[in-house]
């Protein structure tokens, strides 16, 4: 009777990982284990000991992380053999389950109320399962193995794409049983840059194989800072159009032509959140008015950083809440669902689902800021803001160069 209860409120999922838990804590379980041990209520114990007896798992997560620095990655060399592609993947093949191996723990240690959340112990499984695909593949010897191997990671990054999205859903909904933000903040933090050093490392394997030109793996080796942001601004008004009708141009000034090697993917997705956020104020602040301000992005190069800084007139932020835009799950949009889809979480190559312009995702679960600052973090540089009450706002996004000019992050 309780189980259908239960059944009923996560109606879109009935073997959701708590249902399942909760079943096997159930008399109904325990009754017809008795009787029959039959294969179902076996595979509903596998499922929930899953989340406990893991020797394999804990075992990965005492080793440490291996990472590389993107002048390692950019510099070890092609060869007519493939070998490169063999080092690549026999990398890979180690270094995955233990990183996947450490988030699980992040999950493990999270809140019980926070990690009991359905959606939340959907994802976690997502992760459990991984670990058991990836390391479960035997060694890999030839080119033909390294074929198996990366069509099952290829369909791995395909199952995991829309984790970011269901990790903001999750803790929208149990957030507010947790007093402690640090603590949400170092879970998503940790998870959210792992996912992205995972899915970098992973998409230039896979890149290895093609032969695209200026590029060696996911790496632009004549990246340049102005093309991206007029591509992005382009694709960001068009969505902006969708939503509200009209968009700001944005026009890009300073150092315009530098080009040097850079790992594009995750600006995509950081230079997209800021553009909607400065467009969206943009707009909302002048809809009653004449004309929207233009957005105004200045690029600066050196030989260990470069920076973009985005200039809107949207505004600014109240001062009650500029403290508050870098929290995950901050957000002064509406609570409409449709206004929540937080699109391309992580750009093109990195989120395949993500393939068109639509109205309503200007803004989505107020994760746009919070994640792109740990991006920007994690690739050895920062993101802050500087907002003036009434007038509008100057984000400066740094980042740190690839090729080896100075002390290097790692990925
Ligand atoms: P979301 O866009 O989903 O709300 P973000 O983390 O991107 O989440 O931004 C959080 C909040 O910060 C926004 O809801 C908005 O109130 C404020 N904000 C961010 N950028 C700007 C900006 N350029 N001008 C004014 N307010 C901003
Ligand atoms: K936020
Ligand atoms: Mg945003």
């Amino acid at each position: 009777m309780a189980t259908r209860k239960l059944q009923t409120s996560f109606r879109s999922s009935p073997n959701s990982p708590a249902l399942v838990l909760y079943r096997c804590f159930s008399d109904d379980f325990h009754k017809r284990r008795e009787k029959g041990n039959n294969s179902e209520v076996r595979k509903e114990f596998r499922n929930v000991t899953s989340f406990y007896y893991q020797s394999a798992i804990d075992a990965a997560a005492m080793q440490p992380s291996v990472r590389l620095t993107p002048a390692a990655i950019l510099y070890s060399g092609k060869s007519a053999d493939r070998s490169h592609i063999l080092r690549s993947v026999q990398y890979l093949h180690k270094e995955l389950p233990v990183r996947i191996a450490h988030r699980i723990n992040g999950f493990r240690n999270l809140p019980f109320i926070v990690g009991c959340h359905p959606i939340l112990l959907s994802v976690h499984e997502l992760y459990i399962r991984a670990f058991h695909i990836l390391s479960d593949f035997g060694p890999i010897r030839d080119l033909e193995q390294e074929a198996q191997w990366s069509e099952t990671l290829r369909n791995l990054l395909d199952d995991h794409k829309d984790v970011v999205t269901r990790l903001a859903e999750g803790f929208s909904e149990c957030r507010k049983y947790v007093n402690d933000e640090g603590l949400i903040k170092t879970f998503l933090d940790r998870t959210l840059t792992s996912r992205l050093g995972i899915r970098m490392l992973s998409e230039h394997h896979l890149a290895l194989h093609d032969e695209k030109p200026n590029h060696v793996g996911i790496i632009n080796i004549a990246f340049s800072p102005r093309k991206v942001v007029e591509k992005k601004a382009e694709f960001i008004r068009s969505i902006c159009e969708a939503k509200y009708g009209v968009a700001p141009n944005v026009k890009v000034n300073g150092h315009v032509n530098t080009t040097f090697p850079y790992i594009q993917p995750p600006l995509d997705y950081i230079l997209g959140e800021l553009l909607k956020n400065a467009m969206r104020a943009s707009v909302e602040s002048h809809l009653h008015g004449n004309g929207i301000p233009d957005i105004n992005v200045t690029i600066a190069n050196n030989d260990h950083h470069f920076v973009f800084r985005i200039s809107d007139r949207g505004g600014g932020i109240p001062a009650k809440i500029v403290n508050k835009v870098f929290d995950y799950n901050f957000t002064t949009s509406g609570s409409l669902v449709d206004d929540k889809v937080d699109g391309g979480l992580f750009g093109q190559i990195m989120d395949t689902g993500n393939t068109g312009p639509a109205p309503g995702k200007m803004h989505g679960y107020g994760f746009g800021l919070p994640t792109s600052q740990a991006y920007a973090k994690y690739l050895g540089g920062s993101l802050t803001l500087e907002s003036l009450e009434g007038i509008g706002t100057d984000v400066y996004l740094r980042l740190s160069h690839i090729d080896g000019r100075s002390e290097s992050f790692r990925i």
